[in-house]
């Protein structure tokens, strides 16, 4: 593919082509900015364009994990299942790019390497790979928050002789583990969807634990065409009723009651409906499932039941069965994940009991004993919120990193701005819903704010805006504050930086929901931009 050239200059430079550069790309053409897009892919899409692995199911609704600003598109676009398959999100992005004219404002195949403020000029310089520099007013980071794997290190691994990939650089020819020995390091999303993917076809497969995950069902299924119109018929309500919602989903009912206020016997159907609805309906439906320790041990019983209920061999069902904090850690959701256990070529190792001795170059010796193996699958996560920014050498006001203010401290205004980089705005960024809840709306939520806030700078002959210091470190106790009322911080997670060696243990998101966040930002708008200092 020939790569379009870029200009000198630009009012916008917007660094990656997934779903928030897309849409904000679209939204600075309507405000008449000149704006590119600069993203490493070839293809618009962002992580669910490059992460491919057999069985990669998202796990919030097709019908809400799309996007909401443009009627057409949703009238249009046909989802096939309930929730969808990576390739079917990348066919998405596909046609909203299409159907916008998006490709001819994205540089594809080039990566940001640097970007440097010139407080003389109020300007960015970014710098790609390829050596091309381009200024421009305004950057927007829209490189998410899960891009950048993380690769376990442990004894022997690099002499294992067989294949062995990590879930986000996952290599298009394997799309089978027909005859192979397989196992999975990590049982996150990712290990959990390839372990029910391998299960069926592979010789063996030992799914590697080291905390045994709570996995809900997803309850997927195809969409009925009826079912699908009559969403369309109403779709603007729909998405209302999901903006209202803490996590930007919809379901069919919640109960908006603690679990306390329920008999032993209604808190059993109740949670036994809540399953049967699918996703995280078990978590949503309580108002307190979060902060109510005693209620949450209730739930994770319930599913501990599920647990027993569905694997008969003992010895195996006492190692997938859980026990630290419910939904501390982000849920697993997939369908019938705890089946897999009652093949005979599927077994699972608990490290905590048995932990690995060594990686052999044909296996993986435990405490317990060796199990052969071929392919090696890392499902061992991502460096969360701030790792994609670190590949970008990001110098503001008077030359300081903007890595290195993160590495301290995982914080930005908002989850938006950070002192020091004016004019840099970061989508769904340390501080903000992201991640917790539904991420296309949480982006679309962002994309309108920046859009709006670029709008009133250039009504206002604003040239430069950044966050005060005092407003953005008080944000950043806020996150932290609702994040300690709740089990968020009962165990090391993702969620607070624990998973990455040296990184801060801090709550890197906004805990307190889509409805609050969105009256937060309404405030700061109403206020004249409460918490920046304009100029
Ligand atoms: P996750 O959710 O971060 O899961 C990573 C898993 O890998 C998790 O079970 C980890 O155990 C495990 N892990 C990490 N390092 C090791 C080592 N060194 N040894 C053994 N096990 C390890 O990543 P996913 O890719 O599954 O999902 C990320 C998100 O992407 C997902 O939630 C969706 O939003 C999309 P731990 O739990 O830390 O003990």
């Amino acid at each position: 593919m020939s790569l379009a050239s870029l200009k000198d200059h630009y009012d916008l430079v917007i660094v990656g082509a997934g779903f928030a550069g897309m849409y904000q790309l679209h939204k600075a053409r309507a405000l008449g900015l000149d704006a590119v897009v600069i993203d490493a892919n070839a293809e618009v899409g962002g992580c669910w364009y490059s992460t491919r692995y057999p069985g990669l199911r998202c796990d919030v609704e097709s019908i809400l994990y799309s996007y909401s600003f443009d009627e057409a598109i949703q009238q249009e676009w046909v989802w096939k299942d309930r929730f969808s398959l990576q390739e079917d999100i990348a066919a998405y992005c596909a046609f909203v790019a299409d159907r916008l004219d998006l490709r001819r404002d994205i540089r594809f195949n080039t990566r940001v390497a640097s970007l440097d403020w010139d407080e003389k000029s109020r300007q960015w310089q970014t710098r790609t790979h390829d050596g091309d520099t381009v200024r421009s007013r305004f950057v927007v980071l829209a490189t998410g928050a899960l891009s950048v794997p993380i690769l376990p290190s442990i004894e022997g691994i690099d002499d294992f002789a067989g294949q062995m990939f990590h879930t986000a650089r996952w290599p298009a020819e394997v799309q089978s583990f027909e005859g192979r020995d397989v196992a999975i390091i990590g049982t996150g999303s990712s290990g959990a969807q390839i372990a029910i993917e391998a299960a069926r076809t592979a010789r063996s497969l030992t799914v590697v634990q080291r905390t045994v995950p709570y996995v809900l069902e997803l309850q997927n299924r195809a969409l009925g065409e009826g079912e699908l119109s009559e969403i369309k018929r109403n779709y603007k309500g729909v998405r209302r009723r999901a903006m209202a919602e803490g996590a930007g989903m919809v379901f069919s009912r919640l109960s908006r009651r603690s679990i306390d206020d329920f008999t032993p016997e209604e808190l059993e159907a109740e949670m036994e409906r809540a399953w049967q609805e699918g996703t995280s309906c078990l978590s949503q439906t309580f108002t307190d499932t979060m902060t109510n320790r005693a209620g949450n041990d209730k739930i994770a019983d319930f599913i501990r039941r599920k647990v027993a209920a569905s694997v008969a061999d003992p010895a195996k069902r006492g190692r997938v069965t859980p026990t630290t904090r419910y939904g501390a850690k982000r849920l697993v959701i997939a369908n019938n994940y705890y089946d897999i256990f009652n093949r005979e070529n599927v077994d699972a190792i608990a490290l905590g009991e048995t932990p690995i001795v060594r990686i052999r170059p044909d296996g993986i010796e435990t405490t317990e004993r060796f199990y052969p193996v071929d392919t090696l699958i890392l499902a061992t996560g991502y460096d969360a919120g701030t790792g994609p920014l670190k590949h970008i050498h990001c110098h503001g006001v008077g030359g300081q990193d903007l890595n290195a203010a993160l590495a301290a401290k995982p914080s930005a205004y908002l989850g938006l701005m950070s002192k020091g980089f004016p004019n840099l705005f970061i989508v769904t960024g340390p501080g903000s819903p992201s991640v917790l809840a539904n991420c296309v709306v949480a982006i679309e939520q962002h994309v309108d704010f920046i859009s709006e806030c670029l709008d009133y700078m250039r009504a206002h002959a604003v040239t430069r805006i950044e966050p005060d210091a005092d407003d953005q470190e008080a944000w950043f106790e806020r996150c932290n504050e609702i994040a300690a009322g709740t089990v968020l911080m009962d165990i090391d997670t993702w969620y607070n930086g624990a998973n990455v060696e040296g990184k801060p243990k801090a709550f890197m998101f906004f805990a307190g929901g889509l409805p609050a966040y969105e009256q937060k930002l309404c405030q700061v708008v109403n206020d004249g931009y409460r918490g920046f200092e304009l100029a």
